[in-house]
């Protein structure tokens, strides 16, 4: 049998794959069915297109390109400094940045390349508190930005719930932070990026946005832009935008160099050229005209699913939602996040238990629910699927005996069937 190496190989071949390694083959089947067969409301996932997959399983995974284009610690650097080129150009247009770094392999390497970039060890930086919808990565103690630097957190109103920005002035004041870092994974209302800007200036601090979750909203311009305002923005490329999993960094002409710099060799060694170039494909298909209609109906839907919840007893943290993402409170229903998303998933529903802000529950279990549309638009659902949705959500949950899992898994093949995520692999066999 001649080894993978030796066969000639310029793109995806799943015939390959599956007579090399029928297991591994069998894996990507199986959740190819997974993803086909149930409702996908994970927030921060989405389906990328073939395109984007075509990138991602080609041999520019093989190339070594440590540094950037025309500047490379490697030799045949010329091919792959072209999908670098095309995807930064491609980057900037779409964002209107000064400057594009599409090399950070993920989320939290492209928050951890920004904090190098600004931040020694020991330095304050002020952030959102992850129970109150923050990130991981913006202060919480055991990640790294929580044990590297002087970690200091804010959160909701609870009246409200929307971001406190009394209480990140008066922090600004108390602790001076040399960074204030914005955005987070379960915000379902937009941020205030010029009320931001003001606490930064007004305390000498760089603004950095986390824009993992919502920068596909921004580049389909259904959201305003955190670009005019913030030193430099963070994102991942495989939430609302769809791309392929990775990170990304945008930032002002003036803090390029720290930016790279901090990219490689501070935090990273080569890039991962494939993703590069796959990111690249990601950012035209988010400059098309489609790409908008995509980003407007993403929070149609997410809102339509928040009213049909709220309607089955959910109750919509911050009283709705902006965005492509609702957090809802169970309490009222007396089922625990951890319940319902088990619940939820035995009959196809893919969601995940969240905390709520001021949740009196544990993380593990939860006292809510986060529910996104990124994925189910992207299969050409609408408003009244998510009705529909949010009835089989309702369902799902309030069936403690799993009697009605059956009658919810048909809706859900329904709705699934109507709107396949990808086509039906052939089999062999
Ligand atoms: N884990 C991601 C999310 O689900 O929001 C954020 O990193």
């Amino acid at each position: 049998m001649s080894t993978p190496a030796a066969t000639p190989y310029w793109g995806p071949d799943f015939n390959a794959l599956a007579a090399f390694d029928p297991d591994i083959a069998g894996v990507v089947l199986d959740e190819l069915d997974r993803l086909r067969n149930g409702l996908q409301l994970i927030a921060s996932e989405n389906f990328t297109s073939p395109a984007v997959l075509a990138a991602l399983g080609s041999t520019l995974s093989n190339k070594y390109a440590e540094g950037y284009p025309g500047r490379r610690y490697y030799g045949g650097c010329e091919v792959v400094d072209r999908a670098e080129e095309i995807g930064i150009a491609r980057g900037k247009e779409l964002f209107g940045a000064d400057h594009v770094n599409l090399q950070p392999h993920s989320g939290a390497s492209a928050n951890l390349a920004a904090y190098g970039a600004f931040l020694k060890p020991g330095d304050t930086l002020l952030g959102m508190a992850l129970p109150h919808g923050g990130h991981l990565t913006h202060g919480t103690k055991v990640s790294f930005s929580g044990k590297w630097f002087n970690a200091v957190q804010y959160g909701v109103r609870p009246d409200t719930e929307h971001i406190d920005y009394d209480q990140v002035r008066d922090l600004a004041r108390e602790h001076r932070p040399k960074l204030i870092v914005c955005g987070g994974s379960a915000i379902p209302r937009l941020i205030d990026f010029a009320a931001f800007r003001e606490i930064a200036d007004e305390v000498g601090a760089i603004l950095m946005v986390d824009a993992a979750h919502f920068i596909g909203l921004v580049a389909g311009k259904a959201i305003p832009s955190p670009v005019p305002y913030a030193d430099v923005v963070t994102f991942t490329t495989h939430k609302v935008l769809r791309g392929p999993r990775g990170g990304a960094i945008v930032c002002k002409a003036e803090h390029a160099k720290a930016i790279d710099k901090a990219a490689f060799p501070m935090m990273q060694g080569g890039p991962l050229m494939h993703a590069v170039a796959a990111k690249a494909v990601n950012l035209k298909e988010c400059l098309q005209p489609e790409y908008q209609a995509y980003a407007r109906q993403v929070i149609a839907n997410a809102q339509a699913l928040t009213e049909g919840l709220a309607a089955e007893g959910l109750r919509p943290v911050a009283g709705g939602t902006d965005t492509h993402l609702a957090l809802l409170d169970l309490r009222d229903t007396g089922v625990t996040g951890a319940d319902a998303e088990k619940r939820c998933d035995a009959a196809g529903i893919v969601l995940n238990k969240n905390a709520i802000p001021f949740d009196p529950q544990q993380a593990s279990i939860a006292s809510g629910i986060r529910v996104g549309s990124p994925a189910v638009t992207t299969q050409g659902m609408v408003e009244t699927d998510m009705k529909s949705i949010a009835s089989l959500i309702g369902t799902a949950i309030r069936d403690a005996d799993g009697s009605r899992t059956a009658e919810v898994a048909v809706g859900v093949r329904e709705l699934v069937g109507a709107h396949p995520a990808y086509p039906e692999p052939k089999r062999a066999g």
